[in-house]
């Protein structure tokens, strides 16, 4: 096997690789090879917030120092929980000044300041102000839509009280938040207090330190991420099933190539808007291109799939790959997960490399920052800077021959659609399906690529793992986009992976065995999702009820801890692969891996053998199963090599 196929099982990704290995070109895969992980950091167990260390203390001193401690005295727990707190600060943080751009945004729409844009859901927008009790009776929809977003954002910076949509969780877990004392009073206000008590000489009692870090997390998933999904679908439409497509191969030689890359959905919805636009056309047509390509990359791609349909050029470690093929006019980048080895490479080609946001600059890129008062404007003059450039490919172009048809856009709305139709719509034949047991269970598997496991080979091993016995998967982020690569998000793969029971059921509604939910601010769908199944009954009275369990097999960012923390403090098994932040600690580890299951009747697990975790998920699943007495005999489906070979 050729040491590129090692690094990725996805075949797009391995050509380019070795194409880039030929061209000498610096990519994440090479860099990796060059640094190795620090065995310190790696356990988390080194402290430099404070100018008198750094003090490292790691696992293998214990014989040579008596105890772990800094010079201040700090013990590893207090260590391993401030680093893992801040982490999940830094994600929290991420997630809710994104959801903090839409709804300044969404006010500016509400007011017609925003070019444009237009409130284009009003039952959501109607929907979603009930919940934030705002009066809808005979009221103007720019009204209601302008006080909503004034209250939307009042969450960020609130100093007391509760989050408004703490509320929507079951009656239980929100009992459960409020004993621990984690209910998030105010998003900002989490992520300052983690940022304190972080601070040399302030809080140190790991388990307190924690408690903060859950309050923090709680703030991203049931504040930030969910009110950034639900005013994104207000605003730009919420997602139905759409056919798509997905993987490099989605470029397209002869047409102008742009690539959106990052997390906001803003500047792509317009630049989705100009790419129709007969004068931006007519400019293609000038150049000698076929017409202009948008493609997206990371979560950017996800958003303007779920609503548009708009090709997927690949997850997390396909971006640099993706200037590897010679192809890219222009790539747009806005905030998070956006690596700066692209500059870079995009050096080695024509690729201009255009950062958007005003709260991130690469050095070396160019900068055209998106506003919403004349967004549009600014998405012709990228497109027109993408035709223009065009004409200067410096090499061969080299497109891999790889894309797939995916079925995504499964927001928590459709799925309530699609499975009790229009005017009953409900999760009770998804419940139903549970109980009699054709269903399993549900299983959300989420996260990133880490270039420390073989790309996209964890979400795949884990999730034909749990389709074949008959979990069906909820899906974001990039672990959606290996999915739709490996052929998951077709409604035909229920018949060529899931177990007899899910296919029946996949088969009978007309959906894949993986749903594509979204982005990762959409996680918040996954949250919904469950408390729906809690609301229609049959299933316990909690989400930590449920037959349920979550992973993020490839994780690498701090979000994905901060989602990570809320699902497992919302009551779910957690399980991640590849590594784990807390190593450093027992205590500390001990708390997050069996004392929370006390506390939250939810808790991580770490499993870097992605099949060895999927058992794990099951194994939870089938507790839950259990204590709700839904015993029917469920035999378990282990794998021989020949039902493997013969899944292949
Ligand atoms: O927010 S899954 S690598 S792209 S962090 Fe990033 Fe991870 Fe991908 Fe989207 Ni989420």
């Amino acid at each position: 096997m050729s040491e590129d196929k090692v690094r990725s099982i996805d075949g797009a990704t391995v050509e380019l690789l070795e194409k880039a290995r030929k061209e000498n070109i610096s990519t994440a895969f090479t860099r990796a090879d060059e640094i190795k992980p620090c065995p310190i950091g790696i356990e988390e167990s080194c402290c430099k917030i404070c100018a008198m260390g750094p003090c490292r203390l790691p696992r293998s001193k214990k014989d040579v120092a008596k105890e772990r401690k800094g010079v201040c005295g700090a013990t590893i727990d207090t260590v391993v929980a401030r680093n893992f707190a801040r982490k999940i600060a830094a994600g929290a943080a991420s997630h809710s000044d994104h959801a903090r751009e839409v709804v300044e945004t969404f006010i500016k729409t509400a007011r017609g300041k925003a070019q444009e844009f237009v409130i284009k859901d009003e039952i959501k927008l109607l929907a979603v102000a009930l919940d934030f009790g705002i009066a809808i009776e005979g009221r103007d929809i720019k009204d209601i839509a302008i006080e909503l977003g004034e209250k939307a954002l009042k969450e960020f910076g609130k100093q007391h009280g509760e989050l408004i949509y703490i509320s929507k969780a079951p009656l239980k877990r929100q009992e459960i938040w409020r004993k621990y004392g984690v209910v998030p009073r105010g998003i900002d206000r989490e992520v300052v207090e983690i940022m304190h008590r972080t601070h040399m000489g302030v809080d140190q009692d790991y388990r307190h330190i924690i408690q903060q870090a859950t309050r923090t997390a709680l703030a991203d998933g049931w504040g930030g991420s969910m009110i950034s999904t639900d005013l994104q679908d207000i605003m730009f439409g919420t997602p139905v099933p759409v056919l798509g497509r997905i993987n490099l191969g989605v470029l397209k030689e002869e047409q102008v190539n742009v690539i959106v890359h990052g997390h906001e959905p803003l500047l792509p919805e317009l630049l989705v808007v100009a790419s129709r636009d007969p004068e931006i056309k007519a400019l293609t047509e000038k150049a000698g291109a076929k017409g202009i390509n948008l493609a997206g990359m990371c979560c950017s791609a996800n958003e303007v799939l779920m609503r548009h349909g708009i090709p997927c050029a690949g997850n997390f470690l396909q971006q640099e790959l993706a200037l590897v093929t010679g192809a890219v006019e222009v790539m747009t980048v806005d905030v998070q997960c956006e690596m700066q080895g692209l500059q870079s490479v995009a050096e080695c080609f024509h690729t201009k490399l255009i950062t958007t946001s005003d709260r991130a600059k690469i050095e070396g890129a160019l900068h055209i920052e998106f506003h919403p008062e004349d967004g549009l404007d600014t998405a012709k003059k990228i497109l027109k800077m993408a035709i223009e450039n065009y004409p200067n490919r410096r090499h061969a172009v080299y497109i891999p021959d790889h894309s797939q048809d995916i079925v995504a856009g499964f927001s928590h709305e459709t799925i309530n659609y699609l499975l009790g139709g229009l005017f009953r719509a409900s999760y009770r034949p998804l419940n139903d399906n549970i109980i009699n047991g054709r269903i399993r269970g549900v299983a959300g598997v989420v996260g990133c690529n880490n270039v420390r496991t073989p790309h996209d080979e964890g979400h795949i091993t884990m999730i034909k793992e749990l389709i074949k016995n008959d979990v069906i998967v909820l899906t974001t982020g990039c672990a959606a986009m290996a999915c739709g690569k490996a052929g998951l998000l077709t409604p035909e793969a229920a018949q060529q992976f899931a177990g007899s029971g899910l296919a029946e059921v996949c088969e009978a509604v007309g959906i894949p065995p993986v749903l594509h939910l979204g982005s990762c601010v959409d996680n918040s769908r996954i949250l919904i999702a469950a408390t729906a199944m809690v609301k229609e009954g049959g299933l316990g009275d909690d989400i930590s009820d449920l037959p349920a369990a979550g992973a993020a097999p490839e994780w690498m960012s701090e979000k994905a801890l901060a989602i990570g923390q809320y699902f497992v403090a919302s009551g779910v098994f957690t399980v991640f692969g590849t590594t784990w932040p807390t190593l450093g600690s027992e205590n500390v580890t001990k708390h997050l891996f069996e004392e929370y299951e006390e506390m939250y009747k939810g808790m991580w697990a770490y499993e870097p053998d992605h099949e060895k975790a999927a058992q794990l998920m099951i194994a939870h699943i089938d507790k839950k199963r259990k204590a709700l007495g839904l015993e029917k005999a469920r035999e378990r489906v282990l794998f021989d090599m020949a039902m493997r070979r013969a899944l292949e």
